[in-house]
């Protein structure tokens, strides 16, 4: 899991850094040199976990490069040094693989039961299916009666056609916009089910501590309980063909009271549409 964080990390930055190089580093939110605390409790956990092991790394780093330098400077030929003429100590041998295996297996025992509890999708309020194409995503509230796709913002995908002439620094989140975001509510918790319609596509959104592999065939799920209303960014993460990189994702978090009125509009417009349909069914009928 850390790997898979700091893999996120590394991604960041070098999608930040070649989004500089193109120019455009300043419709980018700033550069980080770490990954975000998020807005959940289990981002804040995921966040807690590495920087925790963080400090662990830093420690072991310290202690053996002190004790390097130490010894390459206190021991050095020029202050007269002789080196001693042993080799193989069992007991010493025996130290240095029991320390660090017993470093590992007490790193590995917060962080399996943060695993544990990621994977608990049990007790949820409500599921959302997510489906990736290339190159959109499609969110289908199960118990709600709501879907829709969500594609890279028209502005966006105007400014990014080669040969427009448009200022990349006056379009509104170039590249992490969409045309339609993923509405949840904050303080619930929801599953989401997570598959693919043709090749493997992952939804990425590191303030959610969230990246789950879209696969053809399967479904994976995770869940999320967002605490503070907001907007929260992500991206595919898995390279998935020619447009890979414009199929950004934005979750919109809202009050309960606020999702529900944006629930009542999706289905108001739903029952227009379908008023509309079958009224043009009707005059072709006659
Ligand atoms: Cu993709």
């Amino acid at each position: 899991m850390i790997c898979m964080r700091m893999r996120g990390v590394m991604e960041s930055t070098l999608v930040a850094a070649a989004m500089t190089g193109a120019g455009i580093g300043s419709a980018h939110a700033g550069l980080r040199y770490n990954m975000p605390e998020g807005v959940s409790e289990i981002s804040r956990s995921v966040y807690s976990l590495h920087m925790a092991m963080f400090w662990v790394c830093v420690a072991i780093g310290a202690l053996v490069f002190g004790a390097m330098i130490y010894s390459i400077v206190r021991f050095r030929k020029s202050a007269g040094a002789q080196p001693a003429n042993f080799h193989e100590n069992t007991a010493i041998e025996l130290i240095w693989t029991a320390i660090p295996f017993a470093i590992l297996v007490i790193m590995t025992i917060p962080a399996a039961g943060l695993l544990i509890k990621m994977d608990d999708t049990s007790q949820s309020d409500m599921t959302i299916k997510i489906t990736g194409y290339q190159w959109k995503w499609h969110y289908d509230y199960l118990d709600q009666d709501v879907s829709f796709f969500s594609a890279l913002a028209q502005d966006s995908n105007a400014a990014r056609q080669l040969g427009a002439q448009i200022d990349l620094k006056s379009v509104d989140h170039y590249l992490l916009n969409v045309d339609h975001p993923v509405v949840v509510p904050v303080g619930k918790k929801i599953r989401f089910l997570i598959t693919s319609n043709d090749v493997i596509h992952s939804w990425w959104v590191s303030d959610l501590a969230v990246k789950k592999d879209a696969i053809p065939g399967f479904i994976n799920e995770f869940w999320t309980r967002i605490d503070v209303p907001g907007i929260y960014r992500g991206q595919c993460a898995e390279l998935c063909g020619r447009d890979h990189g414009f199929m950004p994702i934005v979750v919109e978090a809202k009050t309960p009271e606020d999702y529900a009125a944006w629930l009542d509009a999706q289905h108001a417009a739903k029952a227009q549409q379908t008023a509309m349909v079958n009224g043009a069914a009707l005059a072709a009928a006659r």
